[in-house]
């Protein structure tokens, strides 16, 4: 195996519909960090807590993995453009693969819904905006009937190719642990990531390259939790706006995962998820976005119930980079002392606070 660093395409090309035509693009998508906890897992007597940090790919999200093998395949398909509808992640990264392979991106978004530094994304790559005056599921929808009246390549979750891609994260946690692990907590939105895992561990085990299955254990937010409701939800809300999506379309195969691998689709509300985003930042040192959040949480909420997770080992996903989403950040309570540039009013300020004090 060589030693430079490859994308997704190189490094995993046995195990992607690839042809000799198929171009080999590379923003350097894949090959994450696969980071052990050393506090919250501890904490709770669980000593193998991992953390999956997707949040590393080159536009910050998982969602580069597929994308890079979408875009390849519609490139080599002829097209001249791609559009997808987003609520932010697929957007940006839609964006970013077409602007590195001179394609057209088009991204219908939920005007007004979408985190800011996703947005910022997808303007300074270069896409064409069309900000919807609908949610998630409408956008979805409307490039579906769009693309079918239009030559452009749909590169959301339901092209097979965008699964094709995700689903090396699984190869990669595998590759990193030396088997699968016994948990996977996971977001779910639109189901597509959830999906992609469970095909990515289903073909390890195929191939004799692992030899067990981990438990796949989602999570949506408590206010946009269809998969857990059993009907769509016309109206979701959450604070996680990545997954505020009312009617998934990787629905079947998501419920398909859960049952095979013996797992769960369950809910954290919005007040689990910003506990956990917090956590996540203050005891590991890890910033990612708040539907991200939503694996810690879900892992949390087994882990302090009788879920038994103490001897197992869990990988918790971490789909998206903090910095997405700045104004949540700026939200969380902080204590910023305000003081004139003098040294004596720094010690003053500091002693004032004796926790806050480095002696
Ligand atoms: C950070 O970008 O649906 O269950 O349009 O951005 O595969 O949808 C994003 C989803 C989790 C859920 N975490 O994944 C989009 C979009 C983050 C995300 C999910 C998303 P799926």
């Amino acid at each position: 195996m060589s030693s430079a660093r490859t994308g997704v395409l190189r490094r995993y090309a046995d195990f992607l519909p690839l042809t000799p035509d198929t171009p080999r693009i590379d923003l350097g998508e894949g090959s994450t960090p696969l980071v052990r906890s050393r506090h919250i897992g501890p904490a709770l007597g669980v000593p193998n807590l991992y953390f999956k940090l997707e949040s590393c790919n080159p536009t910050g999200s998982f969602k580069d993995r597929g994308m890079v093998v979408a875009v390849a395949k519609a490139l080599e398909e002829g097209n001249r453009a791609v559009l997808c509808a987003s609520t932010g992640n697929t957007s940006a990264s839609a964006a970013a693969y077409a602007a590195h392979c001179g394609l057209r991106a088009y991204v219908f978004l939920p005007r007004g819904r979408i985190a800011p530094g996703k947005l910022a994304q997808s303007i300074v790559y270069g896409a064409r905006i069309v900000a919807i005056d609908g949610n998630f599921d409408d956008c979805l929808r409307l490039a579906r009937e769009y693309c079918e009246r239009h030559p452009v390549a749909l590169v959301n979750s339901v092209n097979p190719n965008r699964i094709a891609g995700q689903k090396t994260a699984a190869f990669e946690v595998v590759d990193d642990l030396g088997d699968a692990p016994d948990f996977l907590f996971i977001p779910v939105g639109n189901a597509g990531n959830i999906t992609a895992y469970w095909a990515g561990f289903q073909e390890y085990a195929e191939r004799g390259l692992a030899s067990r299955r981990p438990r796949m254990m989602g999570f949506q937010a408590a206010g946009a939790a269809p998969i857990v409701l059993g009907h769509p939800v016309d109206d979701p809300q959450t604070i996680a706006s990545a997954i505020r999506i009312g009617n998934p379309a990787s629905w079947r195969k998501a419920v398909a995962a859960r049952d095979e691998s013996d797992g769960v689709i369950d809910s954290v509300t919005d007040a689990e998820i910003l506990a956990a985003y917090e956590r996540l930042a203050q005891e590991e040192g890890i910033f990612c976005e708040p539907a991200s959040a939503a694996s810690l949480a879900g892992f949390l909420k087994r882990a302090t119930g009788a879920g038994g997770l103490s001897g197992a080992t869990s990988v918790c996903v971490i789909t998206g980079n903090g910095l997405k989403d700045p104004d949540r950040a700026m939200a969380v309570s902080r204590r910023q002392l305000d003081v004139p540039a003098s040294l004596a009013a720094i010690e003053a300020a500091l002693e004032a606070e004796s926790d806050s004090s480095p002696v």
